[in-house]
């Protein structure tokens, strides 16, 4: 038998590497598999591909120059619904109004502002595998079959 854990991307923001191993505890905690992790420092070529979507708004050069100021860690994590799991947790994307509507938000906990909110969530199906393949070109993309060795592997 096989079955689909649906998985998603987070990103740990230059702004909240060295909270990186809390944030960590805190995705398992919360019944997510982190299934692949990497700390890379993107160029900014590499995060303007990232972000491409928002090319030609006011904000692109500085979320460009953020995203790329140093390391970050994205992480492959899966869960039931671990896609809007995983933005809920987070919280809305200015770290101002989520300290506001939700303080308990990990973004509320160790984002700052509209730009240095501390973690990315992929926001759809089709992104999450777009920014998966992104960070983790040879990432698994079968279905993993429920048997010894996938517990494990999960
Ligand atoms: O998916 P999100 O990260 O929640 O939000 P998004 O896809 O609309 O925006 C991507 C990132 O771009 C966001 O995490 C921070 C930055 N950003 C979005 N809106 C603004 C912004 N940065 C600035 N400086 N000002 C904005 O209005």
């Amino acid at each position: 038998p096989h079955i689909y854990v649906e998985r998603t991307l987070a990103v740990i923001k230059p702004d909240a590497v060295h909270h990186a191993d809390e944030i960590e505890d805190i995705i398992t905690q919360n019944g997510f598999s982190v299934l692949q992790k990497r700390k890379v420092q993107l160029t900014p070529e590499q995060a303007s591909e990232l972000y491409s979507e928002h090319f030609g708004k006011m904000f692109f050069p500085s979320l460009i120059t953020y995203m790329s100021s140093g390391p970050i860690v994205a992480l492959v994590i899966a869960k039931d619904k671990a896609i809007s799991s995983w933005r809920e947790l987070i919280g809305p994307t200015n770290a101002l109004i989520a300290k506001q509507s939700h303080p308990d938000s990990l973004r509320a906990k160790y984002g700052t502002d509209d730009q240095q909110n501390a973690l990315h969530g992929s926001d759809s199906f089709t992104s999450a595998e777009k920014e998966i393949r992104f960070f983790f070109p040879d990432s698994i993309v079968e279905p993993i079959s429920i048997g010894d060795s996938a517990k494990s592997y999960l």
